[in-house]
């Protein structure tokens, strides 16, 4: 059996410097290591977070691995094939197969037991089963790390008992840095601000108004118009545009804002919030940097030709406050979305805040999409987030 000790040990000498994850009983005694100890984990709210919070690591500098059961292989495949593979960010996978050797497990897991493999191979993410052995699994992360600087996606297979039960200290409330909540759960939840003031905006005033207000921030857009509205406003390197992954872009931010902490900008959307919504309490917990998430809230699918969303009536900045964020505005009218963002960039400097912004549908002419290709959006929005880091260290 391998000591979980030992595999985080050797992860972090080829330069693994976060862990993320949905738990599995299969690989508890790594779980039990990862809760209980001093690694830096990231108790993701779905496997697709999880591979968000990773890529956003990569963006950040770093390297991260993201754990799940197979169970949760499916919720992945979407940013496994739409984030990590298009724009070139490797993640090291550890998915652990229940229903494996067929039979010997509960049925729900049969399925997914069989066909694990072969979903990670139709991925085109190379895969091994992890070994017991410690030469032989050392040589296996090697592999990985190879991949890793290749700028690919790889995995390891977990079989069940392949790690040994975790035998130091019991899971304790973790410290702060390493996830500990924003507020305590006796401190009431602050309540949103609503601001009025003029027009009802359109996407591309609010995001100009977001650039001027916030410049200079690392700014993540969620895909569809957003993405192609902020790449028309002005490309440069710390523009991060998604196209795919829709839902994903709190969680690539989290993980860069965890692992290297730049001032960051998130312009979301109503629906692409709605679809990943557990990642306001992954904010909320782990985010202690300067964080502004806007929530672009036409209330439609605009993107995919204006189906409605189910944002109407969902208030997001109650919502954001009550996951950990640190003050949160609704803003109605574009005099009113002004003065929500130049508050939010102040007291933003503590951790997260949420600007809830309604936008009316419509777009100025035809969006562009962008001219450079993912792989290299992700790259040099790596260099300017260690360029960032290295100014503000120097
Ligand atoms: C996982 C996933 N599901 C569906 C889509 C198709 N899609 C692309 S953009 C979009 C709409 C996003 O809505 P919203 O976040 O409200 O932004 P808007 O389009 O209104 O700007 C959809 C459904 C996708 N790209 N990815």
């Amino acid at each position: 059996l391998l000591s979980p000790t030992w595999f985080l040990s050797e992860l972090a000498r080829h330069g693994v410097t976060h862990v993320t994850g949905v738990p599995c009983s299969y690989a508890r005694g790594l779980y039990q290591t990862l809760e209980g100890g001093d690694w830096p984990y990231l108790s993701a709210t779905s496997e697709g977070e999880a591979v968000a919070l990773a890529a956003g690591t990569w963006l950040a500098g770093s390297q991260a691995v993201a754990l799940c059961q197979n169970s949760g292989l499916g919720n992945m495949v979407n940013p496994l094939s739409s984030l990590t593979a298009p724009y070139r960010i490797p993640v090291i996978l550890g998915v652990s197969r229940r229903g494996w050797p067929p039979g010997t497990d509960e049925p729900q897991h049969a399925l997914m037991g069989e066909i694990t493999p072969g979903l990670l191979s139709l991925l085109e993410i190379p895969a091994q089963p992890l070994s017991e052995r410690e030469p032989d699994a050392a040589a296996q992360l090697s592999a990985a790390a190879r991949h890793c600087a290749g700028r690919r996606t790889s995995a390891l297979i977990f079989g069940k008992g392949v790690f040994a039960d975790h035998h130091g200290p019991s899971p304790r409330e973790p410290r702060p840095g390493n996830g500990a909540a924003g507020r305590g759960r006796d401190e009431p939840t602050p309540v949103p601000e609503a601001l009025r003031g003029g027009h009802r905006p359109s996407r591309g005033e609010v995001m100009a108004a977001c650039l001027e207000l916030a410049g200079g921030h690392a700014v993540v857009a969620t895909t569809g118009y957003t993405s192609r509205e902020l790449y028309r406003l002005s490309d440069t390197g710390n523009h991060f545009y998604m196209a795919g992954s829709m839902g994903s872009a709190p969680g690539i931010a989290a993980g860069i804002a965890v692992a290297a902490g730049p001032p960051l900008l998130v312009l979301d959307g109503d629906g692409a919030l709605l679809m990943r919504l557990g990642s306001l309490a992954t904010v909320g917990r782990y985010v202690r940097s300067p964080f502004v998430h806007v929530v672009l809230d036409n209330g439609q699918h605009e993107s995919t030709g204006g189906q409605r969303t189910n944002a109407a009536g969902v208030d997001f900045a109650t919502a954001a406050l009550a996951c950990g964020y640190r003050a949160a505005w609704r803003c109605e009218g574009i005099d009113a979305a002004r003065a929500g963002l130049a508050r939010a960039v102040a007291v933003a400097a503590a951790g997260p805040v949420l600007v809830h912004c309604l936008i009316r549908p419509g777009v100025t002419g035809t969006l562009p999409r962008p001219a450079v290709s993912p792989a290299e959006v992700a790259l040099r929005f790596r260099q300017h987030i260690s360029q960032t880091i290295a100014r503000a260290l120097a």
